[in-house]
């Protein structure tokens, strides 16, 4: 029974995929989780472990894993890589002194073996800033230029909910292509 309802479910596009976010500690994950499944900004706490959400998108189910970013807690992330279908990346367009480390956190990650099928959409986030990086800025100290992986940048702000929308919707479309 199980299979005969996996296999419709898998022929109608509704799968539920796979997704983290993961970025350094501040970066606004876990706001962003929270602007995507109920619309609005919640108070947050620095995460020590995740949390993890359904959101549904396009008739796409996703099954949203946001880890904690801090470098004592980095270490993990490799914990929840297996079947992940999609990885938001989030930066902090503010937080000039730590874009090398956070490019660090990138690439190694894009080198597990298994995350070589991934989708990525970076966030280039708390736009709302004033004299925060460009979208281009970001992309440059990331070195996104280099990454083999189908991915994007958009520049998004968690509390005014801006780009939030738009970046779902590339993913989205980007995951009913691949799979
Ligand atoms: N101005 C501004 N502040 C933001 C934005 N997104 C998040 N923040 C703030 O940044 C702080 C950290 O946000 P979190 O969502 O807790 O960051 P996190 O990435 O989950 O951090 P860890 O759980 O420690 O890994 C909070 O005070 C948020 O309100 C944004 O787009 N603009
Ligand atoms: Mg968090």
């Amino acid at each position: 029974m199980g299979g005969v309802l996996s296999y419709f479910s898998a022929f109608f596009g509704t799968k539920e995929k796979r997704i983290l976010i993961l970025g350094l500690d501040g970066a606004g994950k876990t706001t962003i989780l929270y602007k995507l499944q109920v619309g609005e900004v919640v108070t947050t706490i620095p995460t020590i472990g995740f949390n993890v959400e359904t959101l549904m998108y396009k008739n796409l189910k996703f099954q949203v894993w946001d880890l904690g970013g801090q470098t004592s807690i980095r270490p993990y992330w490799r914990c929840y890589y297996s079947n992940t279908d999609a990885i938001i990346y989030v930066v902090d367009s503010m937080d000039r002194d730590r874009i090398g480390i956070s490019k660090q956190e990138l690439f190694s990650m894009l080198e597990e073996d298994e995350l070589r099928k991934s989708t990525l959409v970076v966030f280039a986030n708390k736009q709302d800033i004033e004299g925060a990086m460009t979208v281009s800025e970001v992309a440059n100290a990331l070195g996104l230029a280099g990454i083999k992986h189908k991915y994007q940048i958009f520049k998004t702000s968690a509390i005014k909910g801006e780009g939030l929308n738009e970046a779902m919707e590339w993913l989205a479309t980007a995951m009913t292509q691949t799979k």
